[in-house]
């Protein structure tokens, strides 16, 4: 019989407090320089001639550290409400790495969703393909981006007894986010508006798939398994909450994409010329009468100024920015009642999640 080795729980160094951890921005961001020198300095990239490493290095710096960081510092947070004690410095710089990896393929997907959606800004800067040195090189950049996430994961999370669960939660909420894009895309096919297709059922799987996976479920989900939590059904009730959440938050992105201030969002909204089944569109089409929809077919995804505007009056007339608001209280009320209604997962989990996207301008 083979010998029975007696393990240890909890590694060593999972013991090893950090009283004086303060999650902010800067204490997260100062992972993302740690795991971006580890890349640059990979064995793989001992070839590489130094031009090649500085390409390399200008990706990451360009789209992984700059948006408002609220997926990658959820997993923290979510590891922390569901920890009796205040989590050691190893199970904190693994939150954070995974963390990072969330913010990683943000990265990977955001690159190639200007591309296919045309767009101009992100972040308050010109999208990546959109600079004149990159152009399409940036297919190859993410695939890049994609690839650092498993070279991370690998390096601090290989013999780890999460590591297959962590590989498979990433594999399959890529996979969902990529189902969402191709919904995403060919509901809005170049050139023909087929307003039938834009129904609210159709918007809502849409849009569970293209950001509520990646967005909410997964940093939350990233922390339950950190945590240790095996109770299946823990992960079903957060995966319903934190689905509604995502539904919520792309609705929010839709009306800024319209009435959002592009210095505060970030980027030019592009929705209406790119033909998209936003939840405005959706909306409108429901409560527009015969006048109001032929307005809509005549104008909408077309890439021309005027048609933009004849689109945004019809908003005005149909009252979406009332709607909008409307919509965003009942969110708040129903999400709020679910939280408190279930009892497996602490409420602290959805609600630093819930508080930061409330209401947003950004
Ligand atoms: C974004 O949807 C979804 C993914 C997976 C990147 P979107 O095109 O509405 O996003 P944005 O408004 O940020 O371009
Ligand atoms: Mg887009
Ligand atoms: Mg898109
Ligand atoms: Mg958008």
């Amino acid at each position: 019989m083979a010998p029975r080795l007696k393990k240890a729980k909890t590694e060593p160094q999972a013991e090893a407090k950090l009283e004086s951890y303060v999650h902010s921005r800067d204490s997260f961001k100062a992972v993302y320089d740690r795991l971006k020198e580890e890349l640059l300095a990979d064995e793989i990239m001992g070839s590489p001639p130094d031009f090649a490493k500085e390409w390399f290095s200008n990706v990451l710096d360009y789209n992984v550290p700059g948006g408002k960081l609220n997926r990658g510092m959820a997993v923290y947070d979510t590891l922390e409400a569901l920890s009796k004690k205040t989590p050691g410095s190893d199970q904190i710089f693994k939150a954070n790495t995974l963390g990072w990896c969330i913010e990683w393929l943000q990265a990977f997907f955001l690159v190639a969703d200007d591309i296919m959606d045309g767009s101009i800004t992100r972040r308050g800067q010109p999208c990546w393909y959109k600079k004149p040195e990159v152009g399409l090189i940036a297919c190859n950049d993410y695939i890049l981006l994609e690839c650092c996430i498993y070279r991370i994961i690998k390096k601090h999370f290989a013999g780890h007894a999460a590591y297959m669960d962590i590989m498979d939660l990433f594999h399959e909420v890529t996979y969902q986010t990529s189902i969402g894009q191709l919904l995403d895309l060919t509901t809005a096919p170049i050139g023909s508006v087929d307003l039938s297709k834009y129904t609210l059922d159709n918007y809502m799987g849409i849009v569970t798939y293209k950001t509520a996976y990646y967005s909410f479920y997964m940093p939350v989900a990233c922390g339950m398994i950190l945590a240790g939590i095996k109770n299946k059904e823990a992960f079903k009730v957060a995966e319903k909450i934190l689905l509604d959440m995502g539904q919520y938050f792309q609705i929010q992105d839709d009306y800024l994409d319209c009435y959002g201030d592009p210095e505060v969002i970030g980027k030019i909204g592009t929705d209406i010329e790119d033909n998209k089944c936003s939840w405005l569109i959706c909306t409108a089409l429901k409560h527009a009468d015969k006048e109001q929809t032929k307005v809509i077919e005549a104008n909408y995804g077309k890439k021309d100024k005027d048609c933009v505007a004849a689109i945004k009056k019809l908003f005005v007339e149909l009252k979406m920015e009332e709607r909008f608001k409307e919509y965003e209280e009942e969110s708040y009320k129903r999400l709020t009642a679910a939280i408190e209604e279930q009892k497996l997962v602490p409420q602290a989990v959805f609600t630093i999640f819930l508080s930061k996207i409330y209401q947003r301008q950004k």
